[in-house]
């Protein structure tokens, strides 16, 4: 098992959930962490705590990994002391909506869209000619069962998390000789602010999507993050699919009365 101690490990969308999760499971190990999302309070609270707890570095700043400049001209100033990244964790992103394709809204998608490839994207290429040129680092992606199996009235979703699968083969491909990992953690159900998110803050319809059930948890998607993060050098974690134990697939759920 390789040491995450003092390593630099940056964690987008840490306000909430899988990303929240992972800031606290690196900082555990001795990781000195960058934090970044949209809500700046709650993020530079979690920093703070984070700091407390384990003694370690945290570095938080606002991010909309949506927005290209923005990504860009954060992450090309970041302070000497944090620019050499070890591990990159994509995880901001979200689903909008469960609807029919053809009663959907295209906002919907632009939004989706825009944050979970197009986030991703920039992201990866502002911190990896950095990880070349010194031929280290490992990209982890959280993708979803979604980007495995598409589902009835998830279209865009499901499209954007297959984008994710695409992006992480091609992208372990093109830099294969850079001695640069890429790997990518697929969870099926995790009980998060997600599906607040996906319902519009409908918190019948959101708590409905786990009744009977008992889901995945952040903490357990972190822990196969850390898994992911701390083999030996000679070996890569491609792919993880993480399921609750009562989820077999995209669609086929076992619930209790
Ligand atoms: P949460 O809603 O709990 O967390 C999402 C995080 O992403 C928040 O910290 C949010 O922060 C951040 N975020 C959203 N949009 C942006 C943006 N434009 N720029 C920067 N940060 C952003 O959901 P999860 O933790 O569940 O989701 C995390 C990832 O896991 C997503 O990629 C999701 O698709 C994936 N996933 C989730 C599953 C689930 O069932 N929950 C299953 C499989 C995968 P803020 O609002 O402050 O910007
Ligand atoms: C989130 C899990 O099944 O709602 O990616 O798409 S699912």
């Amino acid at each position: 098992m390789q040491s995450l101690k003092g390593k630099i490990v940056f964690i987008t969308g840490a306000t909430s959930g899988i990303g929240k999760a992972c800031a606290y499971a690196f900082a555990k190990e001795g990781a000195n962490i960058i934090i970044n999302a949209r809500r700046l309070e709650l993020l530079n609270e979690i920093a703070e705590d984070i700091r407390k707890k384990y003694n370690v570095k945290v570095y938080s700043f606002k991010l909309n990994v949506q927005n290209r400049e923005e990504v860009f001209n954060s992450i090309n100033s970041l302070p000497d002391e944090w620019n050499r990244i070890d591990i990159l964790i994509n995880n901001a992103g979200l689903a909008r909506g469960l609807n029919k394709f053809y009663e959907d809204n295209p906002d919907n998608w632009e939004e989706m869209i825009d944050t979970n490839i197009k986030g991703l994207l920039y992201v990866t290429y502002a911190i990896l000619p950095g990880m070349i040129e010194r031929k280290s680092g490992h990209i982890i992606n959280i993708g979803s069962i979604a980007g495995h199996e598409a589902y009835p009235r998830g279209a865009v979703y499901c499209a954007t998390k297959h984008a994710v699968d695409a992006i992480t083969k091609s992208l372990r491909m093109d830099t294969i000789d850079k001695n640069i990992l890429v790997s990518t953690i697929d969870p099926g159900l995790v009980e998060t602010n997600f599906s607040r998110v996906r319902f519009d803050g409908d918190e019948e319809k959101a708590k409905a999507v786990y009744k009977g059930l008992t889901p995945l948890t952040g903490e357990d998607v972190a822990d196969a993050v850390i898994f992911c993060a701390t083999r030996p050098p000679h070996v890569n974690v491609a792919q993880i699919t993480l399921l609750a134990a009562q989820q077999a697939s995209a669609t086929i759920v076992y619930r209790k009365e």
